[in-house]
């Protein structure tokens, strides 16, 4: 099943390396995903193409008007599309909602504001405002990569299927620490357990490392998980040596 993009925004161009590079551009090469690009500017019918004013009611900075927005939207708006608003008052983004995203069957519209802000009646156009964090960004573009990004990577096909079952938060809990050639980096040697060729002691020892990086990193993302018997005990086990 394709996943159908559309960006709007006032920077189309800032979207062409994203698009040439990587997983992105595999997925586009392979038609898995598609990603089109409309410029908001378009939408204008103001002189010099204007998108933006300055608010009613006095205020620094400029706000995007709705006219243009809508329209955009109206224009390129298909079936079954679901409308994101991309704003820091948005909800955040989290690995269960790009993950719901990337099943379920919908194609996505990308909006992407710049300025102090959206007119309040664009608002009403959309599905879904979306934040990716407490931070604020110059505008919504790289966002919108960030969402896509993070969604193409899950649709079936682009990679690997058990590489993303490991990922971090996929199982709420942080990837174990991995580890390549050369096997001595400055005196630092790769654990012996990984070179043991014996796979089930592999999996216990990355398990435990799970764990462990989870307790000391993210002890957030433990609460309201279920483990099994060997998991509860590796974890007392890690929390006592933390003490
Ligand atoms: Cl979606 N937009 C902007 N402008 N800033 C953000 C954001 C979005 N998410 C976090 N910060």
């Amino acid at each position: 099943m394709q996943k159908n993009f559309i960006i709007l925004t006032l920077f189309p161009n800032m979207f062409n390396d994203f698009m040439g590079i990587s997983i992105i551009k595999r997925a586009l090469e392979k038609k898995i995903i598609t990603i089109k690009i409309v410029d908001i500017r378009n939408y204008s019918e103001l002189k010099h193409r204007q998108v933006d004013d300055y608010q009613y009611g006095g205020g620094e900075g400029m706000v995007l008007m709705a006219p243009p927005v809508v329209k955009a939207i109206q224009a390129n708006k298909t079936a079954g599309m679901t409308v994101i608003l991309l704003t820091p008052q948005g909800q955040a983004l989290k690995q269960s909602l790009s993950q719901s995203l990337a099943s379920n069957n919908n194609d996505l519209m990308l909006i992407c504001g710049h300025y102090e802000g959206f007119d309040e009646r664009i608002r009403d156009y959309v599905d879904l405002e979306l934040s990716i964090g407490d931070y604020v960004l110059t505008g919504g573009e790289l966002a919108s990569m960030v969402i896509i990004d993070s969604v193409t990577r899950l649709c079936a096909d682009v990679i690997n299927e058990n590489s993303h079952q490991n990922d971090s938060f996929s199982n709420q809990l942080l990837d174990y620490p991995v580890y390549t050639k050369p096997f001595s980096f400055e005196g630092k040697k790769v654990p012996d357990v990984l070179l043991s060729g014996h796979h089930q002691k592999i999996a216990d020892w990355r398990k435990y490392q799970t764990l462990k990086r989870t307790y000391l990193r993210r002890p957030d993302l433990l609460e309201n998980l279920t483990l099994t018997k060997q998991e509860e005990n590796w974890l007392t086990e890690i929390k006592n040596n933390d003490k």
